[in-house]
């Protein structure tokens, strides 16, 4: 096998690797994200997320797009505010179903802040879209790690990144 889960077990300590560091984890939080939003059941594994991330221009298209979305007052960069909003989805301190986990509303601020300041690699405050993409992906592959090769079924949103990740990777079993 020649994949590459390497790309952040050096910095296995970063709080973005602990975050989707666990399978399990991770689908409980694809599952509750947004629950009005549309759902599917899905299947997939590691490799179908690896394949994505890789397919430069289908990666970059989407990554484009995500950042036209969260960038509210469209001056071309993410502030923290516009940020916030995709971080607090990531439900990093969410347990079962919307019962959450006692956490200091400090703390929660605190790890968004630290999760946006290793995003912002120039320390500028803002995001722009090059560190938002290097963020996207690293998380991405983050996820890819956590998941392994194990086919698994989960459900997904209409519009993550996971979905968008099986409906690339169908598009390419189509001869
Ligand atoms: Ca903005
Ligand atoms: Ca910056």
């Amino acid at each position: 096998m020649s994949t590459s889960p390497s790309v952040l077990s050096s910095k296995s300590t970063s709080p973005i690797y602990i975050l989707f560091s666990s399978p399990k984890n991770f689908r409980r939080r694809v599952a509750i994200r947004r629950r009005a939003s549309i759902m599917s059941v899905e299947i997939l594994n590691g490799a179908t997320i690896d394949g994505f991330v890789e397919d430069e221009e289908a990666f970059n298209s989407w990554v484009h797009d995500s950042f036209a979305a969260l960038d509210e007052d469209q001056d071309g960069v993410l502030s923290y505010e516009e940020m916030l909003k995709e971080l607090q989805c990531l439900r990093v301190f969410e347990t079962e179903f919307g019962i959450d986990v006692k956490t200091d509303p400090d703390e929660v601020a605190g790890v968004y802040c630290f999760l946006f300041s290793q995003f912002d690699r120039d320390s500028n405050g803002v995001l722009d879209f090059e560190e938002f993409k290097t963020a996207t992906k690293r998380m991405m592959l983050a996820v890819a790690d956590g998941l392994g090769l194990l086919p698994l079924q989960m459900i997904l949103e209409e519009g993550s990144f996971l979905k968008k990740a099986v409906e690339w990777e169908s598009t390419k079993l189509v001869p």
